[in-house]
């Protein structure tokens, strides 16, 4: 466990290490109770760093024997590592250390998964394989020995050499600790192969357990397509012989980066057609070029301290995303990371979680892996490359690889290549990584007609005031600098200014477009160009107008989100009926069959439950999440019967005659189906659905079939026969368990979920298993929101469970709480009850007692 009275880490206390490392040298002999690890690491005193002990970080590690220089030595060790006197000039540290993987359920340092070794070392799991400087700047090369009876074992690099019981593996490039990986155990390999743009020929490997070969060649292919992109895009070619891949099932995120040798979540590389649906493919095919892109930034270029986490993730994230853009759709691409960006990132910002993209302090940095960090950091450089325009962002990134090279940079680094490529000053930019909160964008306009004599045309003003509300720890906020695409339209529909990129800087800013004919429509915010809200009181006839005309393919969609929004918001607040007007013009662009099936299901997705309640509470609305829920239920079935006679048409415009393929044509065409089915099992009690699922023939089509099921109350058969024919599959069955509850009634969620958590396939040792029943639940707004708190309370009883065994995950999960402030006084007090008992919980984790406290204020 770690210790009782966490300590708080400064941005500002930053300080180098003493000393560089010229080798690592590790020896593990493996045993399930008790590996031993051999560690040879030589020192060299760095000259001009601070004064300072040795000091090595070390958890839960049994001290076997310490030498300097071949002599025995006695260090003073402590729970968080030890310190030693050493000599003043360079030495060699050799520690002997045992730990036990089997029973690490924490999924930190070296553990088992079903029988099999492997590792996660980011952010401090190093320290607890060996003692170490654990810390990202100090970066070394690597040799390690494995020795054990494991037919399969691997590590960082290449391989040289092996024998009866033992390989080994050396990593010409330094590294820091946290890339350090190793597996072991009775895995079986699909093999391919690279040869990159320099000629060499690198070997790929995803290694899986015996029987889940077939589920390989998706991600191979998406791993050979990210390498070719990152060639032609960037420049980037890989660097070593191997490129090893290893699925494992007991994970707490998706997947890792280690050099040579990313380890994954199973379910985020293993697909197949009967068992994955179009977005677990599309989601592998992201999460495979995001690990293999941070071979360069992450691996090549590290990040000096924890605090720089955004300079890996959220180029990283921008770069797979601009990937997808390229593999798939662009517009589909930006619309669904805007509807991910404003579901997990807008409520970190916008509540007791508010962190800068770059935060300043910290006590446990695994709660800083946020949507924060990662896609507000990535949407960060987006607007960077619209303010310095493509080819000033390739100059800078063609610097930044050039420069940094080898290093352990800061944003400071990075924002530098970016003044020196481009010659401009980034001194207000830099706002952007250190101020927490979404700023609030309003806008009013003012048009001035054109006189006859002068003959000059009108001019039309766009008056900007930009606001970013208080958060944690920032009372008073700086004006940020926003790139604002605008066009205008004129009022038959013709683009008159196309998309044009203004630059706010100001707290009020006026942007003035002269010579217009008559006064335009205007398109604001051109592809989300910052991640802001936009807050512009227009007419439901100006949006309409936009949802049928404007050119930007985003701002047409999020017209109809406006629309969307603004009528739920009136059913809920004011009990009006549905919006017959929203329904038509929608319908108008779905109907549209030179539309893009992806483009027409985004403009299918309403605004969530979670969105609308905090549209409810700005307004200075309680949230009701019951009532949410009703209008939803409500203006889904008008829908639906408005469009009765159009939904067969779309169902056959969705159908995909040809063998099943997880391209974006065709999952475009099921994700449509999927919206049109939906409609169709509120007027068929689920019969179209019904007969979906008994021919389906792939898991898109059986799933969403069985979502509509559940939703028409008719499916106890289809459950059934679905857990018979996967209880051996355990990523289907993660669907199963996860699909009951997230698409229960709100008066059930809570209770299925209890249900679930009784069945003999829950287990706390599998984080994908937990957060299937226990995210659902989370995920089920008015039903995690239950009135009684039956949803508050089984959450926080399974947290407490978890907390013991897993921390990482558990403390991840608190943030199911942390909009508990929108909600009335009496959910209010369920909460905080609920929070204050995981609070009480003896021996909480430093992790969940970092979220916790957080989100209580
Ligand atoms: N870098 C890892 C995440 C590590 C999380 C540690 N709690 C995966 C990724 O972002 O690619
Ligand atoms: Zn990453």
């Amino acid at each position: 466990m770690k210790d009782a009275a966490p300590k708080t880490i400064y941005l500002k206390d930053y300080t180098a290490f003493g000393w560089t490392i010229e080798e690592v040298r590790l020896t593990f002999r493996l045993a399930p109770r008790a590996t031993r690890v051999i560690s040879q690491i030589r020192f060299a005193p760095t000259s001009g760093a601070p004064r300072q002990d040795f000091f090595l970080h070390g958890e839960d590690l049994r001290l076997i024997a310490a030498r300097i220089d071949g002599q025995p030595v006695t260090p003073t060790v402590t729970p968080e590592g030890l310190t030693c006197d050493v000599p003043d000039g360079p030495f060699t540290w050799e520690a002997e250390v045992e730990i036990s993987p089997e029973t690490n359920t924490a999924l930190e340092g070296l553990y088992m998964s079903n029988g099999m070794y492997c590792t996660q070392c980011e952010a401090e799991g190093f320290r607890k394989i060996t003692y170490y400087p654990d810390r990202p700047d100090v970066m070394a090369t690597f040799t390690v020995r494995i020795e054990g009876d494991e037919a399969v074992k691997l590590s960082n690099g290449n391989p040289t050499g092996c024998g009866e019981g033992w390989a080994e593996w050396h990593d010409p490039w330094p590294k820091p600790a946290y890339l350090f990986a190793l597996v072991a155990g009775g895995l079986v390999n699909h093999p391919g192969s690279f040869t990159t743009m320099s000629g060499r020929d690198v070997a790929l490997n995803i290694w899986v357990r015996p029987g889940d070969e077939h589920k390989c060649a998706f991600a191979m292919e998406a791993l050979k397509k990210s390498m070719t992109w990152d060639e032609e895009v960037y420049g980037r070619e890989y660097d070593i012989d191997v490129f090893n891949i290893v699925a494992v099932d007991d994970f707490n995120m998706g997947a890792m980066e280690n050099k040579g040798l990313n380890i994954f979540n199973s379910a985020a590389v293993l697909a197949s057609p009967e068992t994955s649906t179009d977005m677990n493919f599309e989601r592998i095919e992201a999460i495979i070029a995001h690990e293999y892109f941070h071979n360069w930034t992450g691996n090549r270029i590290t990040c000096r301290d924890w605090f720089q986490l955004c300079l890996k993730e959220g180029l990283t994230v921008f770069r797979d995303a601009q990937f997808t853009s390229d593999m798939r759709s662009a517009e589909v691409k930006r619309i669904s990371d805007v509807i991910d960006l404003r579901a997990r990132q807008f409520p970190e910002d916008q509540g007791p979680l508010a962190h800068p993209v770059r935060p300043e302090s910290f006590q446990e940095i695994n709660n800083f892996y946020t949507a924060t960090v990662y896609e507000k950091g990535a949407e960060v450089i987006g607007m960077l490359k619209r303010l310095v325009g493509d080819e000033g962002y390739a100059r800078a990134l063609a610097l930044y690889f050039d420069r940094h090279d080898g290093d352990a940079a800061t944003i400071e680094d990075w924002l530098k290549v970016f003044e020196d490529a481009t010659g401009r000053d980034l001194t207000q930019f830099k706002r952007w990584y250190s101020q927490a909160g979404t700023p609030r964008l309003s806008v009013e306009e003012h048009w001035q007609p054109g006189t006859s004599e002068a003959a000059q045309g009108g001019s039309y003003t766009l008056t900007f005031r930009q606001h970013t509300p208080p958060s944690p720890g920032q009372d008073v906020k700086e004006p940020q600098v926003l790139p604002i695409a605008v066009g205008l339209l004129n009022p038959n529909g013709d683009e008159i200014v196309p998309t044009r990129m203004l630059e706010m800087t100001e707290t009020e800013q006026s942007f003035t477009f002269d010579g217009l004919a008559s006064k335009p429509v205007p398109s604001i915010l051109r592809g989300f160009s910052a991640p802001v809200v936009l807050e512009r009181q227009s007419s439901r006839e100006e949006r309409a107008f936009l949802l049928a005309h404007d050119t930007d393919a985003f701002n047409r969609w999020e017209a109809g989100r406006d629309l969307a929004r603004d009528a739920l918001i009136a059913m809920i607040r004011d009990g009006a009926e549905v919006d017959g007007a929203w329904l038509d013009g929608l319908y108008r662009v779905v109907a549209d069959s030179t539309l893009d099936p992806a483009y027409r299901a985004l403009m299918l997705n309403t605004p969530s439950d979670s969105e609308l309640a905090q549209v409810l509470f700005e307004q200075g609305v309680v949230p009701d999440p019951q009532a949410i829920w009703d209008a939803k239920d409500r203006a889904a079935t008008a829908r639906a019967t408005r469009w009765k006679d159009a939904l067969p048409g779309l169902m056959a415009e969705a159908r995909v005659d040809a063998p099943f393929s997880p391209d974006a044509d065709q999952a475009g065409k099921r994700a449509l189906g999927a919206a049109v089915l939906a409609m169709q099992s509120r007027l068929d009690g689920g019969a179209a659905a019904q007969a979906q699922f008994d021919s389906a023939d792939n898991m898109t089509l059986q799933l969403s079939a069985l979502t509509c099921l559940i939703r028409a109350g008719a499916a106890e058969t289809a459950l059934t026969r679905f857990h018979d024919q996967w209880q051996g599959d355990r990523l289907v069955m993660d669907k199963w368990f996860g699909l009951q509850v997230a698409v229960a009634p709100p008066k059930d969620a809570a209770d299925v979920a209890a249900t679930l958590t009784a069945h003999p396939l829950f287990t706390l040792k599998n984080p994908n298993r937990f957060r299937a029943v226990l995210g659902a639940l989370a995920g089920n707004h008015a039903g995690f929101h239950r009135a009684d708190g039956a949803g508050y309370r089984l959450l926080a009883d399974w947290l407490i469970t978890l907390d013991d065994l897993n921390p990482q995950t558990t403390a991840r999960m608190c943030s199911a709480f942390q909009t508990w402030k929108r909600y009335d006084a009496a959910r209010q007090a369920l909460i905080r009850a609920e929070l204050e008992r995981i609070m009480a919980k003896p021996k909480l984790s430093r992790d969940t007692g970092e979220m916790v406290g957080r989100i209580l204020g």
